[in-house]
């Protein structure tokens, strides 16, 4: 499979502005669930990182990419920064850090709604470590406080950039839900990025590969409403993606084979759920997404399959791509 071919519907022509065009890396970085992909999302305009209310959605770099006349923002979605329990979770560490090095900007999220804790200070303070690049901290999920909390939470990321001795490029709340001051975070973050022309395809979103894209449009629906250590232990693979053979040229179909794994044969019942509803709302609910992604119908396969605690197994977590 090429590269996604997600596209935005059209693109604005070059402004005639002096300034230079810009070209450049932002990441976002912050604890699991700070609301990243979804502000990746909101920047980009379409869905290009899945998202959850549960920790640790995502599970490897996703590139968004948003065009504008006087620059080219290519966003970075990293995994949540979090204590590893499991070689999942120090391969998730490691893509993070590595990730650092390589952009020309680095936006550190906090939500609004949770004050400072321990997990926000250890990423800051690693953050600081990095002395080159510019830091944004940014304030996710506004529309969740009243202004007295939200002011409270300016202050407190001040005073911690303060006690670490570096200063913040910016400090920006925003509500990637309602929309507040998504496209100033963008303002502010362009005049940050090197001068130099567009990087990638007027109008691609995203280097998502489309099988990934897929698999994880599956997850995403896989994880809606399961808890505890169930979410962490669903992974997705798309195994094949074939044309029906016989159909007319008008109406193709897509067959999608897919495997959903889990860690223990105790979590089958719950992903297949009784009667194998659940796992039937699961194909139908990634279905429609898969459709609207690809513009064709989609008949979707999924299977599901134990891979024996492979969080924590090097040839599993291979296998499965990290
Ligand atoms: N109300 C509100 N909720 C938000 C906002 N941004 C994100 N959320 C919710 O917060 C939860 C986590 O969002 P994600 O974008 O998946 O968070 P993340 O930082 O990417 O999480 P990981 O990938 O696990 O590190 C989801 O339920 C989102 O709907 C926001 O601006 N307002
Ligand atoms: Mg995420």
């Amino acid at each position: 499979m090429g590269a996604m071919s997600v596209r935005s519907k059209s693109s604005e022509p070059s402004a005639q502005s002096e300034a230079p065009h810009r070209a450049g890396f932002a990441c976002f970085v912050g604890r699991p669930n700070a609301g990243k992909s979804t502000l990746t999302n909101a920047l980009v305009g379409q869905k290009v990182a899945i998202t959850a209310d549960q920790p640790q959605t995502t599970r490897h770099t996703v590139r968004g990419i948003v065009h504008r006349p006087d620059a080219q923002l290519i966003l970075v979605d990293t995994p949540g920064l979090h204590k590893p329990r499991t070689l999942l979770g120090e391969r998730l560490n490691d893509v993070v850090r590595t990730t650092w090095a390589e952009v020309d900007v680095i936006g550190f999220c906090l939500p609004a709604n949770e004050k400072l804790g321990p997990g926000d200070r250890f990423i800051a303070k690693e953050l600081a470590s990095i002395k080159k690049t510019p830091k944004i901290a940014i304030v996710t999920k506004t529309d969740l406080v009243d202004g007295k909390t939200l002011a409270g939470q300016l202050i407190a990321i001040d005073q911690l950039g303060k006690e670490l001795g570096f200063e913040w490029a910016e400090i920006i709340p925003v509500s990637a839900v309602s929309g507040t001051q998504v496209d100033l975070l963008a303002d502010l973050i362009v005049p940050l990025l090197p001068e130099g022309p567009a990087l990638y395809p007027d109008g691609e979103l995203t280097d998502e590969p489309e099988q990934v894209m897929i698999a994880e449009l599956i997850r995403e629906a896989a994880l809606e409403g399961v808890r505890d250590e169930l979410p962490h232990s669903i992974a997705v693979v798309v195994e094949e993606m074939l044309p029906r053979e016989d159909r007319p040229a008008d109406k193709p179909l897509l067959d999608i084979h897919a495997f959903v794994y889990i860690e223990r044969p105790s979590q089958k019942g719950i992903i297949i759920g009784p009667k194998g509803k659940r796992l039937k709302d699961v194909g139908i609910k990634s279905r429609k997404q898969i459709e609207a992604l690809l513009g064709t119908p989609v008949f979707l396969d999924l299977h599901v399959k134990v891979a024996k605690d492979w969080q924590r197994d090097p040839r599993q977590l291979r296998k499965l791509g990290f």
